[in-house]
């Protein structure tokens, strides 16, 4: 899973970048159009404890590849002119599967404010509607092509299928509303998919909260915040980013005595990670053994013979049964695979079993 971070100039979004990946990528370098990659494994604890029983040669957590950077908003030099999307403020993320949008909240007058001073909601408003423009304008592009061959009359079958699905989707965001929240059927959807609609991103607000608003965020400015975000349907996390870079570069017990005195419960690491995974419907299984104890992301209500795919295509292919202990019946039976079989709590399931999250599987196979 790819998830890219977004957002205005200053408000945080390298700082959280660092403290997701636990880097440190120079903040406040002038000019900086770099783009930032890296690659960090989901926290779970049911994985864990699946590592402690099975005690594997390999050991291979599910992971996101995260992006940060490279998109030029130009700070209106004179007042009124606000800020500027170049072209390519999307360009970075078209890839990914899932945008965090980094808005700022804290005050501080060492780091240049927007225009007008900080305003979570204004702010939050203002990028949605960019993406709403910046598929607008990719659509309209497309549009003015597919009529000039239509009425030329050499539109093929496929063209006039997608004129038609784009001009639904062009009424969508003309009432202002998101690819997302637009209902497009599986066929829909796949001959539109090369256009990776960023409004059509699953999206997750992040506030970039003060060091002194930690602990007590009911303030009135993120209260607003979180009642459009509801409004919305649109998971919201607030956290701050320059707490939260210190905490990445602590030792695991440094790390839980500096949250509890702050009066953090989790840091946004896992806080945020956990979002992303449920605003994409995602959801693990695990394969566990002396070998290898592994983590695969599959979307929530994918079958067996899915879940088989995602291993090994042969898996798939050759299909017989899988071999399934619940995580449940996993931790109650201690140990690892054998120990579990043998206390009978090993299921033999078809190809139609939708999977579920944390489910351990072992997949019986001929080809
Ligand atoms: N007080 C305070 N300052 C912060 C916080 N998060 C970031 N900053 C500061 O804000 C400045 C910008 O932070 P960055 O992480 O570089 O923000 P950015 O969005 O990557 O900025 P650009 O790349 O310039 O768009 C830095 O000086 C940070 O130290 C925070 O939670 N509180
Ligand atoms: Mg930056």
């Amino acid at each position: 899973m790819k998830v890219g971070i977004i957002g205005l100039p200053q408000t945080g979004k390298t700082s959280l970048y660092n403290a997701l990946t636990r880097s440190s990528v120079e903040l406040n370098k002038f000019g900086d159009t770099e783009v930032h990659m890296g690659v960090i494994p989901v926290p779970d604890p049911r994985f864990d404890h699946a590592v402690a029983m099975c005690s594997p040669k390999k050991i291979s957590p599910a992971t996101i590849e995260l992006t940060e950077g490279g998109a030029r908003i130009e700070r209106g030099e004179r007042k009124g002119q606000g800020d500027k999307f170049g072209s390519d403020f999307f360009a970075n993320v078209r890839s990914v599967d899932a945008l965090l949008l980094v808005i700022r909240a804290f005050e501080d007058p060492l780091v240049p404010a927007p225009e007008g001073g900080v305003n979570a909601l204004r702010e939050a408003e203002k990028i949605l509607e960019e993406l709403l423009l910046a598929d607008l304008t990719v659509i309209e592009g497309r549009l003015e092509k597919l009529e000039k061959a239509r009425s030329q009359k050499r539109q093929t079958t496929a063209e006039a299928v997608e004129h038609q699905i784009l001009d639904k989707i062009k009424a969508h965001l003309e009432n202002l509303q998101p690819v997302r929240t637009l209902d497009l059927t599986d066929e829909e959807l796949k001959a539109v998919r090369s256009y990776a609609f960023v409004s059509g991103k699953s999206l997750i607000l992040a506030a970039n909260i003060g060091e002194n608003e930690v602990g007590s965020e009911d303030t009135s400015a993120l209260k607003t915040l979180g009642a459009f975000a509801a409004e919305q349907n649109i998971p919201l996390i607030s956290f701050c980013a320059k707490l939260e870079m210190e905490v990445a570069q602590m030792e695991p017990q440094e790390e839980r005595e500096f949250l509890e005195a702050m009066g953090i419960q989790e840091a946004a690491r896992d806080r945020l990670i956990r979002a992303a995974y449920a605003a994409l419907g995602l959801i693990s299984f695990f394969t566990v053994g002396e070998d290898e104890v592994r983590a695969w992301t599959i979307t929530l209500g994918t079958n067996a013979v899915g879940a088989a795919e995602k291993i090994h295509s042969d898996l798939a292919r050759g299909f017989i049964r899988a071999e399934l202990i619940s995580f449940d019946d996993f931790r109650v039976a201690g140990g690892c695979w054998d120990e579990a079989k043998s206390a009978g709590k090993m299921r033999l399931e078809g190809k139609e079993y939708i999977v579920k999250d944390g489910d351990i599987l072992h997949v019986r196979f001929k080809v």
